[in-house]
């Protein structure tokens, strides 16, 4: 089922001419594994909380920047765990961040190359800045009656993506160069559907605390978990 509607995105890609004809073949996903990557951080959680003199009644009169959020059993929220080096095709699903009391959410989407959607439910003004080196940078308006703005991110990147607007405005998008990935939940965990099965590396990415592996044995039709410290730099 699964291999039947990659191979009809593949069609697809390659009817648009696009990059991924020349992508390799898929990974044999019947043999792949899901692994259960847990984040930790034994330091403290960095929210800082500011007062807003704007949009009030859409922003609220606070707005939270979640720097490094924590929860309980020291998980740590917004990281991105994948598989180091793995190659894949993109997911073909469409991500999407929405802007939301003011607030990008989730904080931090991760998908592979393609188009995002960037919704608006606050309904009013708001303009999109992404900071990106591989991918062009973006610096428009969103206004009010735009419900959604669709972007293309081609290239592997960890972008951040501001407003210039609300000067709190701070989210992520993590550009994936195969499917392996997860962001990790309030609890600290993300969960790698159909990793390739076999000696691997997880990667862990947060926005401020870096990049940290660690190896694991993905286990084919079985589920491995690992546990990942972050360390503050
Ligand atoms: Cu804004």
């Amino acid at each position: 089922m699964m291999r039947k509607a990659l191979a009809g995105f593949a069609a697809v890609a390659l009817m648009a001419g696009t990059a991924w004809v020349a992508a390799p073949p898929f990974a044999d996903a019947q043999g792949g594994g899901t692994v259960e990557v847990e984040v930790k951080y034994s330091g403290a959680a960095d929210v800082q909380t500011l007062k807003v003199n704007k949009d009030t009644e859409q922003c609220g009169k606070e707005a939270k920047v979640e720097n490094i959020v924590v929860g309980g059993n020291k998980g740590l929220a917004n990281a991105v765990a994948s598989i180091a080096g793995a190659k894949g095709q993109p997911t073909g699903k469409k991500a999407a961040i929405d802007q939301k009391g003011c607030k990008f959410v989730p904080h931090v989407i991760a998908t592979t190359p393609g188009e995002v959607d960037i919704l608006n439910s606050d309904g009013i003004l708001h303009n999109i800045h992404t900071y990106s080196t591989a991918n062009p940078s973006i610096n428009k308006a969103q206004p009010k009656f735009k419900k959604t703005m669709t972007e293309k991110f081609e290239k592997p990147e960890f972008i951040k993506v501001t407003c210039d607007v609300h000067s709190w405005m701070l989210g992520w998008i993590a550009v994936m160069p195969h499917p392996y990935f997860g962001v990790t939940n309030e609890s600290g965990v993300a969960k790698i559907e159909n990793a390739p099965a076999g000696k691997q590396t997880v990667e862990v990415w947060h926005e401020k605390l870096g990049k940290v592996t660690k190896d694991v044995e993905v286990k084919p039709g079985a589920t491995t978990k690992v546990t990942v410290e972050m360390v503050k730099k």
